[in-house]
């Protein structure tokens, strides 16, 4: 490997070029997103709504698609949640999964696939498949480093558990492993602080494994010099990586949940995340075969040439998709490489950017909690971030949801089919040809005008020609005047009529990527099908309603929006704030408060030395119910842990569960301190375990 000829994958990407692929599908992927937090409407507008209209778009066509997504359920952005919500991160990743599942389906995000990098059955083993064939060819080698260690949570900081300086831009906030502010990859920080407890902490010796990225600098970069069409800032992230020169990477992390490094003296590591995560996009696939009972349907995407690899991700996702994942790809067996990486920059809100910890957001759960998707489907498209960072306001939000749906395409659609059905017997009047023709020749302008630039990741100027469709409708509406001409000359009245209900027929079919529920609505009052097949967006453009097709009756298709009526909800949403302890002071428990807490005299049954935490104990104990374990601190003080066993002490019996160094402490032994002298408290005479302390 590392030579130019032997990497298989290049081969399909040429044929394709050169046409000679027979059946064209598309394989859809959106960015995983961590399972440590619900979605808000920056990743919807950046990643997944676009990832939704691209694919409806293409089905709409009758192309063959497959639309893949999950979460990402590794790394330390999980344990850390875990840590902040005093949760384990398996408890974490199945809580927010199943809120980011609900929150795409609110929002008609339809994937054919969501799974989990931690629940899928096929990810582990890929993952470690990877990794081997990486290792086998030379490509993934042992080395030993240096990494941030913190002495007094006595762990490493891999990744986000450390922050400090950025060497590069100097921004403040830097993570261990990346920089927000400027993208630098980093493995130093100046002036760093544990995450944890925010001493700053020293670097220590450990083994990781590296991808040797610097064996595909020359790979990659023709690669990349190929994709003349891809979007501006993609390149220039990727192509500004190459140019300071691709280095190995560490891709193993000393944390206790992940995958687990499949080589012998590994052991307690595990596969840094971001290996582990684009590996998905692959086991995801593979589970969707075993769901459609196709075993083979993985391969035929994953390593079929006639694959066109779509990745939706957000501009702070570029380096990893543009040039360390197909690096990885390269270096396995067949694989099809990325055809496109759409990557949107970020929507703001009110002007600041989306945060969890600053509670700065607008949750995708709490917006369908009182609009409906497709508002936020047409504003999201309208101000998408496509090639600079944009922003969601609720005044300019109100604006065009008014002002284009509700009084442009809602307002069209809903007088013609009132009207049409007062007026012709609830069915739709005969079209004349001198009418129809130039209103057909404008569908189908719009048509092709959204065909091209949707093809071209144009969004915004994909659903502008729709709502003009719409506003030309409104226009020969109010020109010809329906209701004047019904009784002089009913015929002329019915041509308009059926003019504009044609119209809308074209918008209740276009619309469909963009707004897949308000175009089912319009179709179903047009006696067309809700979902549109591939033959009605054919039909587009040429005539699609017949004379007499029985209209049913619509209801308003947009309501309008008021500020007021938002920013009270909003008012509401925001967290109450705990209030004050009233008087100032040490705090005071009651007597009943302090009853809660299940005192009991416990024996310790054994002890053991923790590897890598020079001050911890893991201690078994008999509590009366059963052997329990605690994590303490002891071993500084209590050096021989053959003195403990057999002592009976005091616990809390009822505390919450917690993980200590992968270990979960079910009780908290009672111990005083002097002077940093540290003794256990033990009871006076023969209790037995269990018995009660008050
Ligand atoms: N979870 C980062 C993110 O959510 C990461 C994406 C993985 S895509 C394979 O921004
Ligand atoms: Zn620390």
């Amino acid at each position: 490997m590392g030579s130019r000829k032997s990497v298989p994958d290049l081969e399909p990407q040429k044929a394709e070029r050169k046409g000679v692929i027979m059946a064209q599908k598309y394989l859809i992927t959106c960015a995983l997103p961590y399972a440590n937090g619900p979605v808000h409407m920056g990743h919807i507008a950046g990643v997944y709504l676009p990832g939704d209209i691209f694919t409806r778009f293409l089905r709409l066509k009758g192309e063959e698609c497959i639309f893949i997504c999950g979460t990402d359920d590794h790394g330390v952005p999980i344990t850390i949640s875990a840590d902040q919500e005093k949760s384990t991160p398996a408890a974490i990743v199945k809580k927010y999964h199943g809120m980011q599942e609900a929150a795409f389906k609110g929002l008609g995000i339809e994937f054919d696939m969501f799974s989990g990098t931690s629940t899928c059955k096929h990810h582990r083993e890929l993952s470690q498949e990877f990794f081997l064939s990486l290792q086998k060819t030379g490509h993934i080698e042992p080395r030993i480093t240096a990494q941030y260690y913190c002495t007094s949570c006595e762990r490493f900081l891999p990744d986000r558990y450390v922050e400090g300086q950025c060497p590069f831009c100097g921004a403040e906030d830097a993570r261990g492993d990346q920089c927000e502010a400027c993208g630098n990859a980093l493995d130093s920080l100046k002036d760093p602080k544990c995450k944890i407890c925010g001493k700053r902490p020293e670097k220590r010796k450990t083994k990781h494994w590296f991808l040797r990225l610097d064996k595909y600098q020359d790979l990659i970069l023709d690669w990349l010099n190929s994709k003349t069409n891809w979007k501006d800032n993609v390149r220039k992230f990727a192509t500004e990586m190459l140019k300071k020169g691709l280095r190995a990477r560490s891709i193993t992390r000393d944390i206790d949940w992940g995958i687990p490094v499949p080589v012998e003296g590994a052991e307690g590591k595990v596969l840094y995340v971001w290996f582990d995560a684009p590996i998905g996009y692959i086991s995801f696939t593979k589970e969707l075969g075993d769901r459609r009972n196709d075993p083979d349907l993985w391969q035929m995407y994953w390593k079929g040439t006639g694959t066109k690899l779509v990745h939706f991700i957000g501009k702070d996702n570029i380096v990893f998709h543009a040039v360390i994942w197909p690096s990885m790809l390269m270096g396995q067996e067949g694989y099809i490489l990325p055809d496109e990486i759409p990557a949107f920059e970020f929507l703001n809100f009110k002007g600041d950017k989306f945060s969890k910890s600053k509670k700065h957001a607008l949750w995708a759960h709490d917006y369908l909690s009182l609009l409906p998707a497709d508002l936020a489907r047409y504003y999201l498209t309208v101000v998408a971030p496509e090639t600079h960072d944009t922003n969601w306001t609720w005044e300019t939000f109100v604006i065009r949801v008014n002002s284009e749906l509700a009084d442009v395409l809602g307002n069209f659609v809903n007088r013609t089919v009132t009207f049409a059905r007062k007026n012709f017997g609830g069915a739709a009047p005969e079209a004349d040809g001198r009418t129809l023709k130039p209103v057909l020749e404008k569908i189908r302008a719009a048509k092709e005008a959204m065909d091209s630039e949707l093809s071209a990741f144009h969004f915004k100027a994909a659903l502008a020609p729709l709502i003009e469709l719409a506003r030309e409708g409104n226009r020969i509406f109010d020109f010809e005047k329906p209701w004047e001409t019904i009784n002089a000359s009913p015929a002329s009245s019915g041509a308009t009529v059926a003019a504009c209900l044609e119209i809308s027929a074209a918008i209740g079919t276009m619309i469909f990527p963009f707004m897949p529920e308000s175009a089912g609505k319009i179709r179903r009052w047009l006696g067309l099908s809700e979902k549109p097949a591939p033959e009605d967006w054919k039909a587009v453009g040429s005539q699609m309603l017949k004379h007499g097709t029985k209209l049913a009756e619509p209801e308003i298709l947009f309501a309008k929006v008021e500020l007021a009526a938002i920013e009270a909800w909003e008012e509401k949403q925001k967290p109450q704030e705990t209030p004050p302890p009233a008087e100032k002071g040490p705090l005071k428990v009651t007597f009943d408060a302090f009853r809660q807490i299940d005192l009991r005299i416990a024996q310790i049954m054994k002890v053991e030395e923790i590897k890598g935490a020079d001050k911890l104990y893991r201690i078994e104990i008999d509590a009366g119910d059963g052997p329990r374990t605690i994590v303490a601190g002891l071993r500084l003080h209590y050096p021989d842990p053959a003195s403990l066993v057999g002592r009976r002490i005091v616990v809390v019996a009822n505390l919450e569960p917690a993980k200590i160094r992968g270990i979960t402490s079910t009780a908290m032994l009672l111990a005083a301190e002097h002077g940093g002298k540290v003794r256990l408290l033990m009871p006076d005479g023969d209790l037995p375990p269990g018995s009660k302390v008050s």
